[in-house]
């Protein structure tokens, strides 16, 4: 299916994971990278199978995602919601009229038996990527936000109530009978592995249920080629969404430190921005190192940069 890309991974999920991929996807070729995505925010909706971080991070390469959503399309139409709506069907979470047509054809293709890695590397075709962007696994993983308010669905929690309810713990439903895919084990066995890359990415929403999957933790932990992780935290806050809030509700040590902290056992180094540069004095000596630059990206130009920053820091870590 894939010229399955082996050099570097990237594990990602949401907008922020997107973006640093789109970067390195227009550094790096197609047999250079693969993209190991979040499939914890899946979940079946009005008989569709939606799954958000795999769709974000296909629009956002085949540079067709709305710009300041950073989910769905830019080109949208909402005729079909619109009629949802009026017919008293759930609305709370937006399809736009083209989103729903991948879905369809997803959800079509998974009930003809076809798993999850093949139905994303056949969508991926169509958009014209080369690059594999690769589910974590093909069996289900639900995340569940245990909160003040009761246990929440990742989307209920993060769409309709807008990610507002103190989340007490975080639980990935099937991750321990969840195998890794195929695909995802040949990529981490590959033996000229350049390094793997933690993308800017929610640490509870988006990462840690990928690092719940089998023993892809201690795959990271065991590998010779190094590991870099770019922080979502800059200056204190999460550049999209509630993880700062989150580490805060959960009682994780905070800022870029605290993502550090929560790496510590399989990343070599965690890049921070410069405006952080001041927590190199924070460090303790189990602390994972730190490097520097500006992971703020806000144009296409920034991702690139970035994902060259990436890859320059990831060969400076090579053992
Ligand atoms: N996020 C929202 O905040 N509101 C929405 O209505 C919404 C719809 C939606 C539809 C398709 C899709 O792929 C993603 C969508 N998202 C929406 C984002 C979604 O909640 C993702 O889980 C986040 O990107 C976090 O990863």
């Amino acid at each position: 299916m894939y010229a399955l890309g082996a050099r570097v991974i990237a594990l990602c999920g949401g907008v922020g994971g997107a973006k640093l991929a789109y970067g390195l996807s227009r550094v790096l070729p197609p047999e250079e990278l693969s993209i190991i995505v979040n499939t914890g925010d899946d979940f079946e909706h009005l008989g569709l199978h939606i799954s958000p971080d795999i769709d974000t991070v296909t629009y956002t390469l085949a540079d067709i995602a709305h710009e300041s959503q950073g989910w769905g399309r830019a080109d949208e139409q909402w005729t079909t919601m619109q009629e949802i709506e009026r017919l008293g069907g759930a609305a709370w979470f937006k399809l736009g009229d083209r989103d729903i047509a991948l879905h369809l054809l997803r959800t079509q293709m998974l009930r003809a038996g076809v798993n999850l890695t093949d139905v994303s590397a056949q969508l991926a075709a169509r958009f014209r990527i080369g690059h594999a962007i690769l589910p974590m696994s093909d069996d289900p993983v639900r995340t569940i936000a245990e909160t003040d308010d009761g246990e929440l669905t990742f989307q209920d929690y993060f769409v309709r109530r807008r990610c507002e309810p103190k989340v007490r713990a975080l639980r990935y439903v099937g991750a321990d009978q969840a195998r890794l895919s195929a695909e995802v084990v040949r990529v981490l066995e590959d033996t000229d592995l350049r390094g793997v890359i933690i993308c800017p990415s929610n640490p509870y929403l988006s990462i840690a249920p990928i690092l719940a999957i089998a023993d892809l933790r201690e795959r990271l932990r065991k590998l010779s080629a190094p590991v870099l992780a770019i922080s979502p935290i800059v200056a204190g806050f999460a550049l999209k969404g509630p993880a700062a809030k989150m580490m805060g509700e959960l009682g994780a040590y905070g800022g870029a430190l605290g993502i550090a902290r929560m790496y510590a056992d399989f990343i070599d180094a965690l890049l921070v921005d410069t405006q952080d540069a001041a927590l190199d004095g924070q460090r303790t000596s189990s602390d994972p190192r730190l490097r520097f630059g500006n992971i703020v990206m806000t144009s296409r130009d920034e991702r690139i940069s970035l994902a060259r920053e990436c890859l320059s820091h990831l060969d400076q870590l090579q053992h």
